[in-house]
């Protein structure tokens, strides 16, 4: 095990002035996060986790530090590194290092050798719960240490890409302990999935290109809630959006929404922008490239970099230079050139001036999380090994906290109602 590896206090060359403004991050976003709040008060008069130790791999800034000390603040000792080499805000890191029960190994801009050993760091922690987004922290745990999963009451995971993993895991009778498929929940998916990547996603490319959505034909990768939001808040942008899609019934759902649906194939000869989110691999691969015009802006909004075939990329260009900060651009033969953001890897957290999803979104998501972690430490033993949807009512009280903290007030149903929704002899 790797317990050499530096907690990020000990990587920061300014520790104070770092964690001065991680602090300040925090506090902007902790504003805005009333169910997180919420949950924090509560869990600070039940101390529902202590004796727990919470292992986390996530994407390390602002509003994920706030899941983090709600986490902490019910009694947990925390050991956090990031999920993405290019997400982590290295100050947000230092400042929650300094919280007497968390420990922060996420640093920005590691290379593959520093992210597992970041993440082994974590797991010399021993955790008995796990929160991870894109199940890199329960892969390492299942492939390398398994003697720790005796000790594991279950874990949360975040993203699709992950529930996806998990799910194979799952199908393969490999899954050793309970996880719940966060993502999957209502409160998740249809907030910070679709208008969460939407707003950020496009957010960082017209940030870091500098370049207006308005007239763009947009190529969307992949129809699922990610490429819905993107598709819908592009079109609402003035772009002329195209999708590209496997499944026969989201092609449809494209097309009746009123977007044009073509083959990647000849999708590429046409678009300036195009955003992967299929969550697969070679979306857009050399055949593609060749076709392009020229002056083009690759990015993908999956969770892994595995969408825009890079490699192939790099071979048919003849020269390749920073354009702008978070943009590479790659010289074709012909003097065409195509540009990628963030090195092809998710586009809303991992360029230079990314802040990923808003935060509105992310207490959300996270709300769900804590709800999790509660329920694992209360119920655990309920769960059997394997992926687990969240509780309904679990999903429905963060939603009420939200809810209230907007002052929305709605509708119950009444005893007559319900009786008439339970039951089949109502009939004309
Ligand atoms: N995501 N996190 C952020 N902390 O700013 N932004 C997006 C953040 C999560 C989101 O929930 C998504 O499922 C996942 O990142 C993809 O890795």
């Amino acid at each position: 095990m790797s317990d050499t590896y530096p907690s990020i206090s000990e990587q920061l060359t300014d520790v104070e002035t770092a964690r001065q403004e991680g602090r300040r991050k925090m506090e902007w976003a902790r504003q805005h996060m009333p169910i997180c709040e919420a949950l924090r008060e509560e869990f600070v008069a039940d101390q529902p986790f202590a004796g727990e130790r919470i292992g986390m791999a996530m994407h390390v800034e602002a509003k994920t530090a706030i899941l983090v000390e709600t986490l902490a603040a019910g009694g947990a000792e925390v050991a956090v590194t990031g999920c993405n080499p290019l997400s982590t805000h290295d100050d947000v890191s230092g400042a929650l290092d300094a919280h007497e029960s968390i420990t922060s190994y996420a640093k920005r801009g590691v290379d593959d050798g520093e992210y597992y050993a970041a993440i082994e760091a974590v797991i010399d922690h021993e955790p008995t719960i796990t929160v991870d987004d894109g199940m890199d922290l329960v892969a390492a745990i299942h492939e390398e240490y398994p003697e720790l999963i005796d000790g594991i009451v279950g874990g949360a995971e975040e993203t699709t890409t992950g529930v996806h993993r998990l799910r194979a895991m799952d199908a393969d009778g490999a899954l050793a302990y309970p996880v719940f498929a966060v993502n999957d929940t209502p409160m998740k998916r249809l907030f910070d999935n679709v208008h969460g990547t939407g707003e950020s996603s496009l957010a960082s490319i017209a940030m870091t290109t500098n370049l207006s959505w308005a007239g763009k034909i947009v190529v969307v990768a992949g129809f699922g809630h990610c490429g819905k939001g993107v598709a819908r808040k592009a079109a609402g942008q003035n772009a002329n959006v195209v999708v590209t899609e496997v499944e026969p019934r989201r092609a449809l759902e494209a097309h009746m929404e009123g977007y044009d649906v073509l083959p990647m194939d000849e999708a590429a000869a046409v678009g300036e922008v195009f955003i992967t989110t299929t969550g697969n691999r070679d979306v857009i691969v050399r055949d593609h490239f060749e076709q392009m015009r020229d002056g083009v802006i690759l990015a993908n909004a999956g969770h892994f970099d595995i969408e825009i075939d890079l490699d192939a990329l790099a071979d048919l260009a003849v020269d390749t230079y920073e354009a702008r900060d978070g943009v590479q651009a790659y010289e074709l033969e012909d003097g065409r050139r195509l540009n990628v953001v963030a090195e092809g890897r998710l586009v809303n957290l991992a360029a230079p001036i990314s802040l990923g999803h808003p935060v509105e979104v992310m207490d959300q998501s996270f709300g769900v999380q804590a709800a999790c972690v509660r329920e694992l430490v209360e119920n655990g033993e309920a769960y059997a090994p394997g992926v687990h949807d969240v509780p309904d009512e679990l999903d429905r009280e963060i939603a009420e906290i939200k809810l209230a903290a907007e002052g929305v007030e709605h509708d119950s149903l009444t005893d007559t109602q319900r009786e008439y929704m339970d039951s089949w002899d109502h009939g004309t």
